[in-house]
């Protein structure tokens, strides 16, 4: 899949769309998502141009993976959930139902989140 650089998420690194902003680095920026799914949600996101988690994986820098990665416990204390517990969720392509096509990991966390998933 091609990279749209019109999604919301490339908007919001380049300014066009405010975001509220938890952390920032030259790799890295995370946010509060907009429609939080638990009493804290952040999501993480590379600066740079990835489709998903799957796309990330394969194509990005050994810098920009270890700076994502290296970002995780900044934002889990920023948010205030890295003592509690968190969960990590990455949607990748059409049967994860993701929606946004550029690469973010929710971070879920401030209760307890129940079993992973709840297939219908
Ligand atoms: P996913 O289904 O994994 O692609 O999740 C996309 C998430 O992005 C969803 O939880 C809502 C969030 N989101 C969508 N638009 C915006 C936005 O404009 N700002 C913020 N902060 N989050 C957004």
């Amino acid at each position: 899949m091609a990279y749209d650089s019109n999604n919301i998420f490339a908007r919001i690194l380049r300014g066009e769309i405010p975001c509220d902003k938890v952390y920032e680095d030259e790799h890295v920026l995370a946010f509060r998502d907009i429609r939080p799914q638990a009493r804290a949600h952040a999501l993480i996101i590379p600066k740079g141009a990835y489709v998903s988690l799957e796309d990330f994986s394969a194509r990005a820098s050994e810098a920009e993976i270890v700076a994502f990665h290296r970002a995780i416990p900044k934002v889990t204390a920023l948010i205030g959930v890295n003592v509690t517990g968190y969960r990590a969720i990455a949607n990748s392509g059409a049967d994860s139902h993701q929606e946004v096509p550029h690469y973010h990991l929710h971070l879920l966390g401030g209760q307890r989140l129940g079993p992973l998933l709840n297939l219908a």
